[in-house]
Parts: C-alpha cells; structure tokens; sequence
C-alpha cells in the first residue's frame, strides 16, 4: 500500500491489528442502520461482520497490495469485501441446516443472537454487499480492474469455490473412507480459495505481472492447507475458551479430517513443512515480503 504505518520491522501482531481496526472502520460505514424495518437485518450483518475476530484475510489483502504500491483506499475496499464474505459464510455455515453451532468467536451465533430467517437474511446481505463494494469506483479506478476482482471474488467464493467445498464437507460428514487426496480438494475448495483471492487481490489491484501473480498463488495454496490443519488440530487440542466456538465436533461426528487421516505429530510436521513451502514461494519478493512470511508461521501457531 501506499499509505499506511506498515514500515520496515513492523511486527506481524501490530500490522494484524491495523488491518482489523482499519478494515471494520470500513465496513461500519457500509453497514450504516437505516429507519426502516428493515433495520433488522443491517444489525445482524453488523453483528456478523463486526464481532471479534482476526481478520486474516483483510490483512492478506493488505499484505499483498503493500508489494504493489496500491492505494490504501482500494487494497481496504477489497479487504472490506472479502471479510463480508467470511462473515456470511460463518453465519450461513452456523445454521441448524448446516454446522448448527450456538457459539462462534466467543459469543451467540447469528442465528441464535436474532433468529435463523434473519441470519439468513443477513448472510446473503452481506455476500451481495461484496459485490457492490468491488465494482463501486472507489475501489479502482479501472473498470477491467474493477471486473477482475468481481469475477476472480465470485470464482472463489461460489460453487468452484468456497460453495462446492462446503456442499463436499456436508457430504464427508456422512462418510468415513475419504482419502487425504479427497479431503485436501475439499478445504482447497473450503477455506483456500477465498484465502488465495486474499493474497491475489494486490497483485490484481496492481496490475502486477503473471510471474508475481502466480507465486503469490503458490504461497497462498500451501498457506490454506497450512492454516485448515492448524483449524484441524486446535479442534482436537484447543479449548472453546481459546477458540470461541465448540472443540471436538470432527471427532464426535466421525468426520475425518487431516488430523484423523494423518494423527497429530504427522498432521503437525505436514503443516509446518506447508509454512516453510508457502514462504519459498516468496523468495522473488525478497525483504518486502517479510509480513507474509510472519503471516504463515502464525497461522501454525495459532491458539484461535
Ligand atoms: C456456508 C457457503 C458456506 C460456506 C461455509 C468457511 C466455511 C464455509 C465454514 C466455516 C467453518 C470452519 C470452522 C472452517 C474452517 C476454517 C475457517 C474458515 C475458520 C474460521 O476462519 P477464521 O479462523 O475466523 O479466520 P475468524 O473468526 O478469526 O474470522
């Protein structure tokens, strides 16, 4: 980005944490309560997509349009997007027709905070919000620009994407025998794409060469996976004080996951072996990519 306190040395924790500020104040404005009844459903995507919560993504996005010089303004119109995009995933994802979880970040889920046709409401409020936040002109000046990060947005979030990866867990709840091949498409799909459009969107925002654009890919492929077996192990290991949200639930529905296929130590090794992968991939990049690379060995270390 152009603007910004990210100098030379700044910490991940501290740039994580300006993302997050700078990136909600974004997001309240878009979500403004209007008068009318239909209030209701504003509040509950505010709940949503401004409850506590790391804003990785947002961050990612910061993080790779600081390798481009994009304007602040568009790299945290984009990372607005794709955070409203998470929220509506984790609101819909909550839903007695889905995960039915009552908890998540800390506190009641949407649905449970207002009521399930509300939450549905607000999920798709903020999915479709998104989409007018990146083909508004504030994000870019190009309208090819603009339409690059609408479709490659759409792409990761829809049935090729984060969609299809749900639709296959849904499916893998029922079944036992999926291979480790069959459950690294499904969090590719799952939790991965969004997270390689995150790391993309600077190289989109700023025009940056396919070379540039593709280790930034690479990065961001063995980051997902890295970041859903941390997801996998803190479901075994970690507290629902830690993580906000229930423990234990893949191995109360027999589901297998990363963890069940691979146990713990290989499952632990494999994600730090994505780490030191995902962080090669940023060699071209040399110092300037040093919060990225700060950004995989978080995701590993994580408590939540
Ligand atoms: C409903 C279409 C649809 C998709 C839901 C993302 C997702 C798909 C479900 C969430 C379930 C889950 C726990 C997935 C594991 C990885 C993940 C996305 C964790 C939550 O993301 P964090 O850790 O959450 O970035 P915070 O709260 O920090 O934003």
């Amino acid at each position: 980005m152009t603007e910004g306190s990210w100098g030379r040395g700044t910490s991940f924790t501290a740039a994580l944490a300006e993302a997050a500020q700078l990136t909600d104040t974004v997001i309240d404005k878009l979500i403004a309560v209007p008068p009318g009844l239909e209030a209701r459903v504003f509040e509950a995507m505010r709940y949503a997509a401004l409850g506590p919560g790391k804003r990785l993504r947002p961050f990612l996005v910061l993080a790779s349009s600081r390798l481009f010089a994009v304007a602040q303004r568009s790299a945290l119109q984009v990372a607005a997007a794709i955070e409203l995009v998470h929220a509506y995933s984790l609101v819909h994802d909550d839903l007695p027709a889905m995960d039915n979880s009552d908890l998540r970040r800390g506190r009641a889920t949407c649905h449970k905070a207002f009521d399930d046709a509300t939450a549905i409401l607000a999920g798709d409020g903020l999915l479709t919000l998104a989409f007018e936040v990146l083909a508004h002109p504030d994000t870019h000046g190009d309208p090819g620009v603009r339409c690059e990060l609408v479709a490659s947005l759409a792409g990761a979030a829809g049935s090729n994407g984060m969609v299809g990866g749900q639709m296959i867990d849904l499916i893998a709840e029922h079944r036992r025998d999926l291979d480790i091949g069959a459950i690294t498409r499904l969090q590719r799909l799952k939790t991965g794409a969004l997270i390689a459009f995150a790391c993309e969107a600077g190289a989109i925002l700023g025009k940056a060469p396919m070379e540039l654009r593709m280790a930034l890919r690479g990065y961001a492929h063995d980051l997902g996976l890295a970041f859903q077996i941390a997801d996998d192990l803190l479901d075994v290991e970690g507290s629902a004080g830690e993580t906000g949200k229930p423990v234990g639930q893949d191995a109360a529905a027999g589901k297998a996951t990363f963890v069940s296929i691979l146990g713990i130590e290989r499952a632990r090794s494999q994600a730090q072996l994505l780490v030191s992968q995902a962080v090669r991939h940023l060699d071209l990049f040399r110092e300037r990519a040093d919060l990225l690379e700060q950004a995989a060995r978080f995701v590993v270390d994580r408590r939540a």
